[in-house]
């Protein structure tokens, strides 16, 4: 007999390893270890969905006739890790080998490899790009443009395809998204579910074991099983789904959720399938009640954008994580832990972050990555918090998103140009300026918003290296046909901000 490992972002039935093996005589191995809930100080929301959803994965195995050795966290022989755990099973039930589906992250994978046991790993077939796809397409490109190896996703799935063309004759309809906040929201936001009484067993030992861990447990009223994540995709589909394109990147004091999805946590642990999803969300285009542009824009996210960070991630290897093109050394201030802030777009992706364990993706790339790219942080501090804080985060999708996208540190795979921008965008997208103590309209002064400062503070540090961007020329046109004493006083006052936040002092 062989034993088979499903981790805890691995809860799916048809996983590759699974299908490997016979219900008859191998043993599906799951845990819950110290190690993994450790790596990062992740939310306790985070790890209370995990381990509640990999129980009742287990207890779905297990109807499914399989014999499930389960490892609690508490559980007394409980070695810590998940090579730990095999061994010990291994050794409990004689097992010639384990066979396992490679995990989303090169800190596991090499763990799996140096095990002294023997071992199969299986591709994590879940996607719709194999590793080997993605090197075929990005083989001989000089720039790998999303936008192209979303084309050939299409393709393949044939999602939202007209024969060879695509729906409507347009590939990408982000043109008619992206408006500003709306005045107001008719979607309620995600579902939510009571806790059961197997879920509430988990919120007690989530509290005890993580209870000083950022971030709040409860209410807690996540989906922890495929049945209540299509639930929930069902309720998104028809509730949110026909204005996720129009509002996609807005942002306001009072909704945390607007018409976004909430569906990429249930996703990267296996609850939902990406094309599962995405043809939910083609049918209700088809059906009539969804535009295409909002139906467009989020099959665009999945079979595109979370496609392609996952083949960066591979394909650049496990020093990724370490980059710092930029060479930025600043600490993490402890406004991203719920320090007080002035800053309101800050405290109120903070905020949402703490309660929900989640942001949207304007908020985690223009308000928290914006700030901590234009005020030099050092990446790897802000990779471990993205880690840490989001229910959807492993490294996989978090690292590219982080160090690629948000940081540029990985000095421009993903980017062609730093995601930058002054308080304005803030200001046009979101409410949250009027409610701020800093002033977006002031340039330089004691209320100047710090975004307008830090901007300039940053094109002006980086100038060796972004001057000759073709996508960047109009920003240093616009710096430099500055009054030099303005520039200086930009530049002084940009400068007191970030030494008064490197030491410390609320800002
Ligand atoms: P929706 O807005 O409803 O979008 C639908 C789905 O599209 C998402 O669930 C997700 O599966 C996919 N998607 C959208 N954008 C991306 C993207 N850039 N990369 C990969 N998938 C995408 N996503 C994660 O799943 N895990 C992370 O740890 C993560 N960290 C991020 C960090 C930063 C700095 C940034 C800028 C983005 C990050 N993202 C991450 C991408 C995106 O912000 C989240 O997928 C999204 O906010 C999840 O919320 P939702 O399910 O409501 O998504
Ligand atoms: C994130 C996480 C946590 C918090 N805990 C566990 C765990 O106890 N057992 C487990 O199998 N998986 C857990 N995970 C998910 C893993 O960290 C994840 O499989 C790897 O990071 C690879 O993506
Ligand atoms: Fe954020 Fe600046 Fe607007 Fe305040 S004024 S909310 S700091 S963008």
């Amino acid at each position: 007999m062989r034993l088979v490992l499903v981790l805890g972002d691995q809860l799916s039935p048809n996983l590759s390893a699974l299908r490997k093996c016979d219900k008859a005589n191998d043993v599906v191995v799951m845990a819950e270890v110290a190690d993994e809930a450790s790596y990062v100080p992740h939310h306790p929301k985070k790890i209370a969905f995990l381990f509640a959803a990999m129980r009742k994965f287990a207890d779905q195995l297990r109807a499914d006739g399989w014999q499930v050795a389960y490892t609690r966290l508490d559980d007394p022989d409980n070695t810590g890790s998940i090579t730990g755990e095999l061994i010990r099973r291994a050794s409990e039930h004689k097992a010639a080998g384990v066979v396992y589906t490679e995990p989303g992250e090169w800190r596991l994978i090499a763990a799996l490899g140096d095990m002294p046991l023997q071992s199969h790993s299986l591709p994590d077939d879940r996607f719709i790009a194999s590793h080997a796809d993605f090197a075929a397409w990005a083989e001989g490109r000089k720039q790998l443009r999303m936008e192209y190896f979303y084309r050939d996703m299409r393709r393949k799935t044939g999602l939202l395809m007209d024969g060879d063309q695509p729906e409507g004759g347009k590939w990408n309809y982000d043109h008619d998204n992206r408006k500003p906040a709306p005045d107001s929201v008719d979607y309620a936001g995600p579902m939510q579910f009571a806790p059961d009484h197997s879920v509430e067993e988990v919120l007690d030992l989530v509290a005890r074991r993580f209870g000083n861990n950022f971030g709040d447990l409860r209410p807690f009223w996540l989906a922890t099983d495929t049945g209540q994540a299509r639930q929930h995709l069902a309720h998104w589909i028809k509730g949110g789904l026909p204005k996720f394109g129009d509002y996609q990147d807005a942002m306001l004091n009072d909704h945390k959720f607007l018409y976004h999805g909430i569906v990429g946590l249930y996703l990267n642990a296996g609850l939902l399938d990406p094309l599962e999803v995405c043809q939910a969300a083609e049918a209700a285009y088809r059906a009539g009640n969804a535009p295409l542009n909002a139906v467009e824009g989020f099959i665009r996210q999945i079979i595109g954008w979370r496609e392609y960070v996952r083949g960066i991630y591979f394909r650049e290897g496990p020093d990724y994580v370490s980059r710092n093109a930029l060479g930025h050394t600043a600490k993490l201030p402890a406004m991203y832990w719920g320090a007080p802030t002035k800053m309101n777009c800050i405290a109120k992706a903070v905020d949402q972050t703490k309660t929900e364990a989640y942001a949207h993706h304007i908020q985690r790339l223009m308000v928290t990555g914006n700030f901590a790219l234009l005020a030099g942080i050092a990446p790897a501090a802000v990779h471990e918090w993205y880690l840490a804080v989001y229910a959807d985060a492993y490294e996989w999708v978090e690292a590219p998103n982080v160090i690629g996208m948000s940081l540029f540190a990985d000095g421009g795979i993903i980017a062609s140009k730093p995601y930058i921008s002054s308080g304005n965008y803030i200001h046009k997208m979101s409410d949250y300026c009027g409610s701020c103590a800093y002033r977006v309209q002031d340039k330089t002064g004691v209320d100047a918003c710090p975004f307008n400062l830090l901007y300039w503070h940053f094109l002006d540090r980086h100038r060796d290296r972004f001057k000759g961007n073709p996508r960047m020329g109009q920003m240093y046109a616009v710096w430099d046909k500055m009054d030099p004493a303005r520039r200086d006083q930009v530049l002084s006052e940009a400068a007191d901000f970030l030494s008064r936040m490197d030491a410390g002092a609320p800002v």
